[in-house]
């Protein structure tokens, strides 16, 4: 009789374990965070991290794009337990889940989940790391810098505002074609935000690369990706998308840069869909694999 071995599950070329002490020194976890209690437009990021998980079985081990084999060692602990309806309860749990996995040098993944969530990792790698010195690049295509959000701090229209709250050396912000004005003018105000729009990743992709590769090698870099960042063409199901996006070229590009550098953490947020098979899981799911890929 013929089974089928695929976990569905489980991120496609994962390592299982469930003991901390028999993880490979400077490996990456990967943890979903099944949270979208603060979505304002459209609702279903939960199911992210099983639409993405079961998406990840469309890829090979051979990654033709960069002509390299997926070699990275990397775990994956399956879901925290979030609190439905509490964002600071939901963050809290996530944050303390990193800070285990830091303390044994294992480099956190988070899959969405709504962005809210990418706060928890940051805090606990800023914990650790000298949070003056990391750097935070944040591929969205809304700038997420809003004080209060309905008079919410804790939503995922404020998340940035909360990470520069915390003081980081810079926040990149690229493929930005949406914010408000005061967000804008906040933004414009700080020494230590970039903003780089949709329209500026194809007219002017050198300046981009210019200013990433000033990030010295060994500085800490945290990488945000809200999949809105992406044209709705490419990834309709997120939960509020905006026209004119960034291409997967550009993203490939973006990864390719960064995977060079020293990323201590990566999270991708905001993929809506309860569909298996769709193409916006498979997209998010080669975004992930192919962070992975370039980073062995
Ligand atoms: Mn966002």
């Amino acid at each position: 009789m013929l089974f089928n071995t695929y976990k569905p599950w489980k991120f496609a070329f994962s390592q299982d374990t469930k003991n901390l002490n028999e993880i490979k020194p400077n490996s990456w976890a990967l943890i979903g965070v099944p949270f979208d209690s603060t979505a304002s437009y459209g609702s279903g990021s939960r199911f992210g991290p099983t639409t993405i998980r079961e998406a990840s079985y469309s890829f090979e081990k051979y990654n033709i794009t960069f002509n390299k084999e997926m070699s990275t060692i990397f775990y994956d602990f399956g879901n925290v337990n979030t609190v439905h309806g509490n964002c600071k309860k939901t963050i809290a749990t996530l944050e303390e889940v990193v800070n285990e996995l830091i303390n044994v040098n294992i480099k956190p993944i988070i899959i969405g989940g709504e962005h809210s969530i990418s706060l928890a990792p940051i805090k606990a790698l800023a914990n650790k790391n000298k949070i003056e010195n990391m750097t935070i690049i944040h591929l969205d295509a809304h700038m997420d810098m809003i004080d209060k959000y309905q008079g919410e701090k804790c939503s995922h229209a404020t998340v940035m505002r909360r990470v520069h709250d915390l003081n980081p050396k810079e926040i990149i912000e690229i493929g930005i074609r949406s914010g408000s004005f005061e967000e804008k003018e906040f933004a414009l105000k700080q020494d230590n935000i970039a903003i780089f729009t949709s329209k500026d990743t194809k007219e002017g992709f050198q300046a981009i690369e210019d200013k990433l590769n000033q990030i010295a090698k060994s500085e800490p870099i945290y990488l945000s990706i809200d999949i809105d960042v992406l044209d709705p063409s490419y990834v309709g199901e997120v939960g509020n998308p905006i026209p004119n996006g960034i291409t997967p070229e550009i993203l490939e590009k973006l990864l390719e840069i960064l995977a060079k550098k020293n990323v201590i953490g990566f999270d991708l947020v905001e993929l809506a869909t309860n569909r298996l098979g769709d193409s916006s899981a498979v997209t998010a799911a080669k975004i992930i694999y192919d962070f992975l890929t370039l980073i062995g």
